[in-house]
């Protein structure tokens, strides 16, 4: 259990389906930190009310209320937990661990979204996506990825970091955006490992139509 806990349960706002709340979902787990889960009803739009915007301006989900602290965006959300409950385990230790982790942080939040996310979003949820694009794009990334993995276990460093967490949950479910992880063998143990984490929490899947 982590050192440090909230003086009441962190409020989650969530969406079970979403892999930008699965980061969050194994932080929490891992740090086993108290807390509520709140089902967002992103397809009656309940994200865009006006106590959900209130929270974050820009609609999305997740958000998470810590007592008075409120913070929106899933890889802000983890920065939070790791600094505030994860020390000596989350946190990054050194310059180079933390530069690492924006790098990734960075590939999350840029290709892997427009890829290998928006890709599974519009197969999932019909979003509005060039699905091609986004299957190219999630080809090329995960040529990448897979070669990097060739080398070394985990993403940032050699053991699990919140890179990890930010990348498996779109990784590990690209093939329901029509994007195959057959290819991929370094990727697939990557995910296995992950998957081996001691507290680790499957994302639900979404039910078929
Ligand atoms: N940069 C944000 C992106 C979050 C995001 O894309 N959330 C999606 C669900 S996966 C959402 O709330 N979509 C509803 C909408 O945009 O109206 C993060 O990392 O948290």
């Amino acid at each position: 259990m982590s050192s440090k806990q909230p003086d009441q349960p962190i409020r989650f706002h969530s969406f079970p389906y979403s892999g930008h709340c699965h980061r969050v979902a194994l932080l929490l787990s891992d740090l086993q930190l108290p807390h509520e889960t709140i089902n967002v009803d992103l397809a009656n739009k309940a994200q865009k009310s006006e106590a959900f915007l209130a929270m974050n301006p820009f609609g999305q989900v997740p958000v998470i209320q810590d007592g008075d602290v409120t913070i929106s965006d899933s890889l802000a959300i983890l920065t939070y937990l790791s600094e505030r409950y994860g020390a000596g385990r989350w946190a990054p230790r050194t310059p180079i661990e933390a530069a690492e982790i924006q790098r990734w942080f960075a590939l999350a939040a840029g290709t892997l979204a427009f890829g290998p996310a928006a890709a599974r979003a519009s197969k999932l949820f019909n979003a509005p996506v060039d699905l091609p694009a986004a299957q190219a794009r999630s080809l090329a990334l995960f040529d990448v990825v897979d070669r990097h993995l060739a080398q070394r276990d985990y993403l940032a460093r050699q053991s699990l970091t919140l890179a990890d967490l930010a990348f498996y949950a779109y990784v590990a479910r690209a093939p329901e955006g029509g994007v195959s992880l057959d290819p991929y063998s370094h990727i697939r143990s990557w995910l296995a490992r992950v998957e081996s984490m001691p507290r680790f929490v499957p994302m639900p899947e979404f039910p078929k139509r």
